[in-house]
């Protein structure tokens, strides 16, 4: 990069961290900052938060939201719940082999509550902390996960799929989620690998064509072989941030993560916000092929 703030052209359609173009996996050292601001007393989050994120690739915020605040917003969910089960829009995702409301996509455009939680001043401040100055918002989506029926998340690094079907150049982006439902070790919260963010692993096998129609159901490209992931898993273990509703985890692009399936019969909902910076605008998708539509990522 030839500044610390903006990506030339030939920067940003370089492609630093090819992946489903080889036969093999390849472990690729991470060539971008994680926190992108020094910190200093008037940041947003601590030191230690900071440093945690830092080395970590995610933070956990208990109690973030206080439960008064995130009520409209359950209420909300519940009732976008409701409409999407008889719904024909396209936002609307379906669970595996099933059709059941699996997740629904761009709240953040459609719906003026999520918009509001998009743009929430606590949020958006630790974020342009973390990603070093203005950021938008390239993806949203509601996941349920409801009790006994949802199904599983499989590892994956988002910035992969972003970087390969979105033509997103560099990481520098991260995911907000704002736990909806109380989170325990049992109802299929999100496992993050720890210290994974610092390596890209690059998948095998090739994507195919509107691949986005099934990876939302169920993800078979662009994620790790079990080898790369035995190692990853061996080096760093794996953590489950849980806590009560209203609390929030934000996580580096690049971190491996997934979720098991839900059988306890507590329902686990949360809200994502991806945000990413201004300077990480998105290019035309390193696969090649056509970029997936603006419900999915905001061009
Ligand atoms: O496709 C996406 O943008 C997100 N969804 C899945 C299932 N994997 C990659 C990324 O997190
Ligand atoms: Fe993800």
């Amino acid at each position: 990069m030839t500044s610390a703030n903006h990506l030339t052209q030939a920067d940003a359609t370089a492609d630093v961290y090819p992946s489903r173009v080889r036969e093999y996996p390849e472990w690729i050292e991470r060539k971008d900052p994680v926190v992108y601001s020094a910190w200093s007393p008037d940041a947003p989050i601590s030191r230690i938060q900071s440093e945690f994120y830092e080395q970590n690739g995610y933070l956990f915020l208990d109690s973030f939201f206080a439960e008064g605040e995130i009520a409209e917003f359950k209420n909300e969910l519940k009732r976008l719940w409701k409409e999407g089960r008889h719904s024909e829009a396209k936002e609307v995702i379906r669970e595996p082999g099933s059709e059941e409301v699996r997740s629904i996509f761009a709240v953040h455009q459609h719906n003026d509550l999520f918009k509001q939680l998009a743009e929430h001043p606590r949020v958006k401040g630790i974020v342009d902390y973390l990603l070093g100055g203005p950021t938008y918002v390239h993806q949203s989506r509601i996941n349920f996960k409801p009790g006994f029926t949802g199904k599983e998340f499989y590892w994956h690094s988002d910035f992969e799929t972003w970087h390969v079907e979105d033509g997103m150049p560099r990481m520098r982006a991260l995911s907000c989620s704002i736990a909806l439902e109380d989170n325990y070790d049992y109802n299929g919260p999100l496992m993050v690998v720890p210290g994974s963010h610092r390596t890209f692993i690059s998948c095998v096998g090739q994507t195919p064509d509107q691949h986005y129609k099934e990876s939302l159901r169920r993800q078979e490209y662009g994620v790790p072989d079990q080898d790369s992931l035995t190692k990853l898993v061996r080096e760093h273990g794996i953590h489950t941030p849980v806590g009560k509703a209203g609390s929030i985890v934000l996580f580096d692009c690049n971190i491996m993560h997934g979720s098991n399936s839900n059988i306890s019969p507590m329902p686990r909902s949360n809200v994502f916000l991806v945000y990413n910076s201004e300077t990480n605008r998105l290019v035309a998708p390193y696969s090649g092929q056509a970029p997936r539509p603006g419900y999915i990522a905001e061009r």
